[in-house]
């Protein structure tokens, strides 16, 4: 059995996708990070960025003592390996899969989560002048990480190779999405056409 520490947001959602996707047993270990439960001692060993989702696997691959993971993109490698699916064993095909993975993990996860900070969030407390800056900033990163990935869609119906966790990892941020083209100008949902129609597939 898998314990999922999880909150509904696009990082949980990608690993309730996977394990849903895998058919492997788990069960959901709430943590409110509205109420700080990130924080507790607890879930400190074994998530030390605390930060959900992490995962603690009772019944790990290869045997021996439960293995704790944090990280989505890590906890995603790590169910692949366990279930065998979703992430292809030769070279060629599995750093294909990877290499998107890593480009959602330190791109368009934290772009996304920054301009959604300065577009969505921070206008409640602060005024215009003072949010400007990164709300270009990060929306323009953002139009430009989309702009890579609908280029990339644009000729294949999956991110990397067959459905793997490279769209699982992307796909959860396509939520975010929504909620900054709600709240900026800049944010460009016009010429997305390819990764529409993959958000569609997905759905
Ligand atoms: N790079 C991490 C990011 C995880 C993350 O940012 N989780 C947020 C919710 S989406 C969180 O736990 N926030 C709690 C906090 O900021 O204290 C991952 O992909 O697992």
């Amino acid at each position: 059995m898998i314990d999922l520490h999880y909150w509904p947001t696009p990082n949980g959602w990608k690993i309730s996708i996977m394990l849903e996707e895998c058919g492997l047993p788990y069960r959901i270990v709430p943590v409110n990070i509205g109420a700080g439960e990130q924080f507790k001692s607890e879930f400190l060993k074994i998530s030390p960025n605390n930060r959900m989702p992490a995962i603690v696997d009772h019944e790990p691959i290869g045997g021996g003592a439960p293995i704790s993971v944090f990280e989505s993109g890590a906890i995603l490698q790590y169910l692949a390996e366990k279930a065998d699916k979703f992430l292809p064993k030769d070279v060629r095909g599995k750093y294909e899969v990877l290499q998107w993975v890593n480009w959602q993990m330190g791109g368009l996860g934290p772009m996304a989560g920054q301009a959604n900070h300065f577009n969505v969030y921070a206008p409640q407390f602060n005024s215009v002048e003072k949010l400007e800056y990164g709300q270009v900033r990060y929306t323009n990163e953002v139009n430009r990480l989309f702009g890579v990935l609908n280029k990339r869609l644009g000729d294949r119906e999956f991110v990397a190779g067959p459905l793997s966790i490279a769209d699982m990892a992307i796909w959860p941020g396509l939520w975010a999405s929504r909620t900054l083209a709600r709240s900026s100008r800049t944010f460009r949902t016009s010429s997305d056409g390819s990764r529409s129609r993959w958000a569609s597939v997905r759905r």
